[in-house]
């Protein structure tokens, strides 16, 4: 997701049901006027205004609906959280004429000019096809009605839970390869594909949920529960086998680099795993690799992180922490005897239950 992106989702919270704003950009629909609103206010708004009236009232749905009555533009000043002032009504907006738009009508042609202008978001409420549009950034998004979006909403979390499914099937596999020092690139660049296709999925639905503000409850819920835990298995994954050193930067930057990739080449494996490995991998998907055991140790209740990195620095990978006895265990820092018992013993019960799987 890019920024532009991020900021057509602020919008569409402020817009989305539950929201006064769109309660009273509702109440336009119902009574069949249209509307033209900007939303903000500055140098740039004020010298695009003519005519109509200078206001200064407190943002509500139903003055919204009378005010919306009058020709011309209604201009809100925002606190960029769907309240605020309203400070013009009535203008007739005259955005620079040099400013191109593919836009037709003088509604929505003025809506998108003015924009682009200003930088603000314009709403068109079109009398003629009863629609609300949203203009951001030089692009035009419809709101439309919960039910719609519903639908699609439903059909991507139904994605989302085969690919959660999937995703727990492989990296069920790789904690029994990594139990065993087996694992290949291949096994990790597979979770990782698996995993970046939940993430897209799961932020597809996210859209959705702030789109649909308060009908998106229930979907919100849904997709939490499939998703739960799901980022720092994603990041542990990362940091166990990310080179040379497994730093955060190098993380960051592997993570950064999957989200980068496009759909086809999230589809090859050798592109997944010179994300992690940087191409230092010789012999390609076959090659083996060990893990440090973050996500393993992770895994484990109740064990504070700054303990798990403590651990992964002094042992440094997952074998050797597998091979530690409590007394090795019990020289990191933080580590009281019980803890290190509970770590061995931890440790212990998911190499078993990592095998039967
Ligand atoms: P009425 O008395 O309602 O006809 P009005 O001054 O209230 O006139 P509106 O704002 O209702 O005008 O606009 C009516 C239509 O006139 C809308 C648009 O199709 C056309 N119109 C207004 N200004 C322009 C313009 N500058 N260029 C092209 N069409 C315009
Ligand atoms: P509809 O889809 O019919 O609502 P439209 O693009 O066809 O929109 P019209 O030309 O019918 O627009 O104009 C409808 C109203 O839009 C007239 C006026 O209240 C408002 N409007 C149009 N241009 C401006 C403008 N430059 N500034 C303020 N209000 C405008
Ligand atoms: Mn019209």
């Amino acid at each position: 997701m890019d920024g532009d992106d991020d900021r057509l989702r602020q919008v569409l919270a402020l817009v989305a049901p539950g929201t006064q704003l769109r309660d009273g950009l509702e109440r336009i629909l119902r009574g069949r006027t249209g509307a033209l609103i900007v939303l903000g206010f500055d140098e740039v708004v004020a010298s695009m205004c003519t005519g109509g009236f200078v206001l200064d009232v407190d943002f509500s749905a139903t003055r919204l609906r009378e005010l919306a009555k009058m020709d011309g533009a209604i201009v809100i000043d925002t606190d960029g959280r769907g309240s605020g002032t309203v400070v013009r009504a009535g203008v007739q907006l005259v955005p620079d004429p040099r400013i191109a738009t593919p836009e037709s009508g003088t509604r929505h042609r003025t809506a998108d000019k003015a924009s682009r202008q200003c930088g603000f978001p314009v709403i068109s409420v079109s009398q003629s096809m009863s629609l609300i549009a949203v203009y951001l950034d030089g692009r035009r998004h419809v709101l439309e009605d919960s039910g719609a979006i519903l639908a699609r909403a439903n059909q991507a979390l139904a994605t989302l839970e085969r690919y959660a499914s999937r995703l727990d099937e492989v990296t069920g596999n790789l904690s029994a390869l990594e139990i065993e020092d087996l694992v290949t690139v291949r096994d990790v660049a597979t979770v990782l594909q698996r995993a970046e296709m939940v993430r897209r999925i799961s932020d597809e639905v996210r859209g959705y949920v702030v789109e649909l503000g308060t009908d998106g409850r229930l979907v919100e819920l849904q997709m939490d529960e499939l998703i739960a835990g799901f980022e720092t298995e994603l990041s542990s994954v990362v940091h166990d086998y990310v080179g040379p050193d497994g730093s955060s930067g190098e993380a960051g930057a592997a993570l950064a680099g999957l989200a980068a990739l496009d759909s086809s080449e999230l589809l090859s494996l050798e592109a997944v795993a010179r994300q992690v490995t940087g191409g230092r991998v010789e012999g390609g998907l076959d090659a083996t690799v060990s893990p440090r055991g973050y996500r393993m140790l992770r895994r484990l209740p109740r064990l504070p992180d700054v303990v798990v990195h403590r651990l992964v620095d002094r042992f440094g990978s997952l074998q050797k922490l597998l091979a530690a006895g409590v007394e090795d265990l019990q020289q990191v820092d933080g580590l009281t005897l019980s803890r290190a018992r509970g770590v061995r013993e931890g440790l212990s019960r998911l190499a078993e239950t990592s095998i039967l799987e």
